[in-house]
């Protein structure tokens, strides 16, 4: 039986093995052929001398189309022409699969596609080694979030994501007919994490999917996203929750740099870490900052996409590419957020990443009364929360979380320049396929 092996483990003395990939090329010379094979780990050379080679054998390797699916199985031997220093003589090929053409994209041509190819044809983009490695740097910043977050005590949930009612505003919800009900997909799970924080949990986290009918088509917004919700109990002010969030992205940013290098490296990427406490702004303080760049904003004005730009560009200036806006105007937030007594501001802040806003938070309004106060004042009916209320109804402790964009911090890391980069299948105001 020969050994299995792939482009990361082979080597010479390994004797006879069998390797499977996609065929990415042919090369035939006449005399001698060359089939480059890859794999997840990168490619090892298949080397065909004529003479040597069964002439079955060698007609169908020379034949096989470009990504055709194939386990090659032939001897191992050292060749110093090869980046591995081994090639494979083979004896036999099993072709799984073979791929039709012209390929709807080329994986190793150096012609850049279009996005919308590219995305029409995800699983052939995917083969792409710089492609493949934005998602396993995502898979281990997944797990680096579960490892940080069982460390600081949090306990995973999930919560629904069929709901009856919305968190996050009326214009995001997308409606769903539930059995003659009117029902959403979960914008955040914002209601759920808060009710935990009144059933003793006390830090709860969830990685999960997040629904927004967003009808603006730009390069960070998606129509369903993958949200990295917190939420503490027992917290005395805004700022316990902000650092909570630094330590638990400085974990991840140490451990994408300490596991991640082969992947980084494929991406052309470096990954900063930046120091702690990362710092905060407050919304006034970018407010002034934006105006003195020329923006016309006046106070309690949405700092804006160029607004966080120019504060990104700023904050990139003095080496920090991580910082809080905290303290926005107590009306641009939603019902939950916490005043700021005797002003306008709030108890909230938002976590950018050189320009862009990847997470926002802050503390709860825990107080039944002000809450439903702050419903009213926002334009909702207390009566349409009823289920989310109760739980302050009989101890509710104070408390705060953040939502991150997980889409949006792996694309800001590594500097990709739209969020669709970072997710595998994304869906937006013309997307729903594939
Ligand atoms: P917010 O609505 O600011 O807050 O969302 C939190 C984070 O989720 C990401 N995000 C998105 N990513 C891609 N496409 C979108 N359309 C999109 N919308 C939001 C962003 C954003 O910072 N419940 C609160 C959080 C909290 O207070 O705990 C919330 O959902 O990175």
């Amino acid at each position: 039986m020969a050994l299995i092996r792939d482009s990361g483990n082979i080597k010479a003395g390994d004797g006879v093995v069998t390797v499977n990939g996609w065929v990415q090329d042919v090369r035939n010379l006449g005399g001698i052929s060359f089939i480059t094979l890859r794999d997840r780990h990168g490619t090892v050379q298949i080397t065909m001398p004529k003479k040597k080679i069964e002439p079955e054998l060698f007609e169908s390797l020379t034949r096989l189309s470009r990504e055709s699916a194939v386990s090659v199985t032939g001897e191992v031997k050292e060749s110093n022409q090869t980046a591995l220093g081994v090639e494979i003589i083979p004896s036999s090929v099993k072709i799984h699969s073979e791929a039709a053409s012209p390929l709807p994209l080329g994986v190793v041509d150096k012609v850049n596609a279009e996005m919308d190819t590219r995305l029409n044809n995800r699983f052939m983009d995917l083969r792409k080694p710089e492609v493949r490695a934005v998602f396993e740097l995502r898979s281990m910043a997944i797990d680096l979030i579960f490892e940080a977050a069982a460390e600081n005590g949090f306990v995973c949930v999930n919560t629904p994501k069929i709901v009856a009612s919305g968190a996050e505003g009326g214009s995001t919800l997308f409606g769903v007919d539930y059995f003659g009900k009117q029902a959403y997909l979960a914008q955040s799970p914002q209601l759920y994490k808060q009710m935990l924080m009144s059933a003793g949990l006390d830090r709860v986290f969830e990685i999960g999917p997040a629904f927004r009918a967003e009808h603006s088509n730009t390069n960070r917004h998606v129509t369903e996203f993958i949200s990295f919700d917190g939420e503490m109990a027992w917290i005395e002010k805004e700022e316990d929750v902000m650092e909570m969030i630094g330590k638990l992205i400085d974990r991840v940013l140490r451990g994408l740099v300490e596991k991640g290098a082969r992947q980084l490296e494929a991406l052309g990427k470096e990954i900063r870490v930046p120091e702690l406490p990362y710092p905060v702004l407050t919304y006034e303080e970018c407010l002034k900052i934006a105006v003195d760049a020329g923006l016309p904003l006046k106070a309690g004005d949405d700092l804006g996409t160029e607004g966080e730009k120019i504060i990104g560009d700023v904050m990139s200036s003095k080496g920090h590419d991580l910082y809080f806006i905290a303290e926005y105007p107590e009306e641009a937030k939603p019902f939950y957020i916490m005043e700021k007594p005797g002003t306008q501001y709030s108890y909230s802040f938002d976590l950018d990443f050189k320009g862009q806003e990847i997470s926002s938070g802050g503390q709860r309004e825990h107080r039944y009364d002000v809450l439903t106060e702050r419903m009213e004042k926002k334009g909702l009916n207390p009566d349409d929360f009823g289920f989310y209320l109760d739980a302050f109804k009989y101890g509710m402790p104070p408390h705060g979380g953040w939502g991150i964009g997980v889409d949006r911090l792996i694309t800001k890391l590594l500097d990709l320049p739209n969020v669709r980069e970072a997710i595998l299948f994304p869906r937006d105001l013309g997307r729903l396929s594939p």
